[in-house]
Parts: C-alpha cells; sequence; structure tokens
C-alpha cells in the first residue's frame, strides 16, 4: 500500500500510463494524489480528467491554475486563447459531470503530515490560514453562483495578503497564491512575471519556500506548477513540475520514503 503524489500532467495522458505502470500502480492498494494542472496544453485532457474521476476512490487532487482556467472558460465569463487544448472536455458528453467533479477539487489537500499545492503557500501564512482561505474559495466553487463567482476571479489583484481584504478580494489573492505563485515577498506580495529558477529571483522578491521565516518551513509541502525549478534544497520542498508537456518528466513521488519516480516524457 503506497502513496504517491504526481506533477501536471497537463493532458499528457499515455505518460501519466506510462508512470503508473512503471511504478507499479495497483488500484486495489495505492492512492494516487495529483498536484494540480491535470489538464491543458497536452492532448489528452479529456482521458485525464476521466481516469481521476472513474478512480476517485483511489485519486484525490488539488486544483491548478489550468484546471481553474478550463472552469471559468466554461462557468465564467473568460474566452479560451489559442494556445488552450481542453475543448475535448468541453465537448464531450460526460462534460458537465467532469466539470462538475472538477469544481468540487479543493485547493490544497492535507495527508498524514504533509501539505500539497498547485504553487505555493504564502511564506505568512500559518495552517489555519491556509486552510480557512482555501475553504472560503471551495465553498464559492460550490455554490450556486459559479458563473458568478468565477467572472469576478481572473485577476492579479490584490498582489498582498491583507486580514482586512473583502471576501471577494481574499478569495482572489487565495486563488492566485495557491495556484501561481513562484516568486513573492515576505509579506506574500506575488510577482506574476517571472518564471526562471529560483536563484534568478527578480530584485526584492525571492522564491516562496525561500524564506526564512516562513511560517510553515517544517511542514513537509508537495507542489507542481514551476517547471524550471531545479536544484532546490530546502529541507521539506518538494518540487514535483519536472516539466513534462515540455519534453522532460513527469514524476511520482511515494510519500512513505520520497523516492521519486521519473519517466521521460
Ligand atoms: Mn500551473
Amino acid at each position: 500500500m503506497a502513496d504517491y503524489l504526481i506533477g501536471d500532467i497537463q493532458g499528457c495522458y499515455d505518460s501519466l500510463q506510462a508512470l503508473l505502470k512503471k511504478i507499479n500502480f495497483s488500484l486495489d492498494k495505492d492512492q494516487l494524489f495529483f498536484l494540480g494542472d491535470v489538464v491543458n496544453r497536452g492532448d489528452k485532457s479529456l482521458e485525464t480528467l476521466r481516469f481521476i474521476r472513474d478512480n476517485s476512490d483511489n485519486t484525490s487532487m488539488v486544483l491548478g491554475n489550468h484546471d481553474f482556467h478550463l472552469l471559468a472558460c466554461v462557468f465564467g465569463s473568460i474566452r479560451p486563447s489559442n494556445k488552450d487544448t481542453f475543448t475535448d472536455v468541453i465537448n464531450a458528453k460526460d462534460a458537465s459531470l467532469l466539470l462538475e467533479f472538477l469544481a468540487n477539487q479543493p485547493l490544497f489537500i492535507q495527508h498524514q503530515d504533509a501539505l500539497m499545492v498547485h504553487a505555493g503557500i504564502p511564506p505568512n501564512w500559518d495552517l489555519n490560514t491556509l486552510k480557512s482561505q482555501a475553504q472560503q474559495v471551495q465553498a464559492h466553487l460550490q455554490s450556486d453562483d459559479l458563473s458568478g463567482f468565477l467572472s469576478k476571479m481572473y485577476n492579479n489583484n490584490p498582489y498582498t495578503w491583507a486580514e482586512d481584504l473583502s471576501e471577494l478580494e481574499q478569495c482572489q489573492y487565495t486563488i492566485n497564491a495557491l495556484m501561481r505563485l513562484r516568486f513573492c515577498k515576505a509579506n506574500g506580495e506575488l510577482e506574476f512575471k517571472h518564471k526562471m529558477n529560483f536563484n534568478q529571483a527578480p530584485s526584492g522578491y525571492k522564491a516562496w519556500f525561500e524564506y526564512e521565516n516562513r511560517v510553515l518551513k517544517n511542514t513537509d509541502i508537495f507542489f507542481g506548477h514551476w517547471s524550471t525549478l531545479e536544484n532546490v534544497n530546502q529541507a521539506h520542498i518538494y518540487p514535483m513540475d519536472h516539466g513534462c508537456i515540455w519534453g522532460g518528466e513527469l514524476s511520482a513521488i511515494r510519500l512513505s520514503d520520497k523516492r521519486i519516480f521519473s519517466l521521460k516524457c
């Protein structure tokens, strides 16, 4: 019996199946946790999403920015770009089931002593803030006004966390932080432009996990989203997007011993 955590699949269903074969994944015994961005950019978003939903007794996932983008395109007022490749999901006969399933997925998972999130956790957030903020967004995603909510959520503002933000501003910040964070300031001010490795941070910023006084620095955190990360040697920090969609690798990490299994894509 093993728990495996898998980084960004982005519709690379064939790579996922090859990786599951490589780790001898068993639906009878093992559990899979997907770290978000299960859809988009690759050519089999539909198969990937169906696999996760059909096997939901053995699979869990957190929402990534691409998963959220799909929801915003279907239910919100966002138009897909010509780089988006999820029309297979939108046109599927089981689309409404799959999209409802996606809208019900969490922004983070706490399992044993580990936290899983798509992009990162602001350095100044404690576990209670993470939980309450993620749950606040999830309640909106499950409400009757999903369309209205998603239409208001596609925004870079506010860049910085503050307790006195309005509820909708808190949701905007939380979505951007948990699903898009790479570089930020110690107060959680987000930076959205740069995607290079952590040791090339833009002036005034650091990778979110590099802050000395980060509140959750003694908790194991598994995340995806940042495919250019290399040589991160930070206790309790496990970057798992190894760039499958960009010709890199798809990787699974076994929770019990932190062993990583990778497959060239
Ligand atoms: Mn992402």
